[in-house]
């Protein structure tokens, strides 16, 4: 049973890894590429991902812990599974960007029932509980019901899967021409935010990861929007997959 004091001491350990990020001494970072293009750890990205695994297991012990920068990823199984990006926006965390977040998607039998989502530099922490709606900072959040022509995008350019960007960006291109504008903040979580928030009305990447989505995806939920692969289908959280998030779903994208 998720009590307000598990989702409470949720939200806390989040808050904590915020600090971390915030206070993060940039003479001493180390950098760190990981497989593939475009695609980098620092020490920060760990030791805010040991801090959350020691805390999380705390608040629930014999959890399965899925953490992006693992060597070895575990398989989420029947009962609870933390699936946490400590920092999604490595790269803007590294330029110094002011935009990254940390996720963490709680699952019971392979599906999300409590997501938290915190952007330390604004200080905006989005919650979500199944069935209990969406939340910023403890007010209710709902996504946007503009039309498409008044809509803004968001995308991620998967910089590390060459031919999938191609892909994108010409998915990207159409619905342009379509729609009031497009932006790239570079935090797939925080972009689900941003369409929960009603702030953007559609976002979009070719093929990401379940720490990038798992919370972010019960946010636009709660918050009365989709989420599923770019084909429509569900999402996978247990490898990774395409993500469409938007708030209306009545016309053709
Ligand atoms: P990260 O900063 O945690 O790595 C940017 O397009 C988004 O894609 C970010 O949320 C980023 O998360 C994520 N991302 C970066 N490298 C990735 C990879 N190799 N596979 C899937 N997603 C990735
Ligand atoms: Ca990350």
């Amino acid at each position: 049973m998720l009590t307000k004091t598990i989702t409470e001491e949720i939200n806390a350990a989040i808050r904590a890894a915020g600090d971390i990020i915030l206070n993060a001494d940039r003479t001493t970072e180390t950098v760190e590429s990981k497989e593939g293009h475009a695609n980098f750890v620092t020490s920060y990205d760990k030791a805010v991902q040991e801090m959350l695994k020691k805390r999380l297991l705390e608040i629930l012990p014999g959890a399965v812990f899925v953490g992006e920068e693992e060597d070895v990823h575990a398989q989420i199984k029947d009962g609870y599974s933390f699936i946490v990006d400590p920092i999604d926006g490595t790269t803007n965390f590294i330029r110094d960007m002011h935009c990254s977040t940390t996720s963490i998607g709680l699952l019971f039998n392979g599906e999300p029932v409590y997501a938290a989502i915190y952007n330390p530099y604004l200080g905006e922490l989005y919650t979500a509980k199944k069935g209990e709606g969406a939340f910023l900072n403890g007010q209710p959040i709902h996504v946007s019901d503009k039309p498409l022509s008044e809509s803004i995008i968001l995308f991620g350019t998967s910089p590390y899967y060459p031919d999938l960007a191609k892909k994108g960006f010409e998915l990207l291109i159409n619905l342009f021409s379509r729609a009031l504008d497009v932006r790239r903040f570079g935090s797939a979580a925080y972009d689900l935010c941003m369409v929960a928030a009603g702030r953007a009305e559609l976002f979009f990447e070719m093929q990401l990861s379940p720490w990038d989505y798992a919370a972010g995806s019960l946010i636009v939920s709660e918050a009365g929007g989709a989420v599923t692969q770019i084909d429509g289908t569900p999402l996978s959280f247990g490898h990774p997959c395409s993500v469409l998030a938007r708030g209306r779903t009545d016309e053709k994208i």
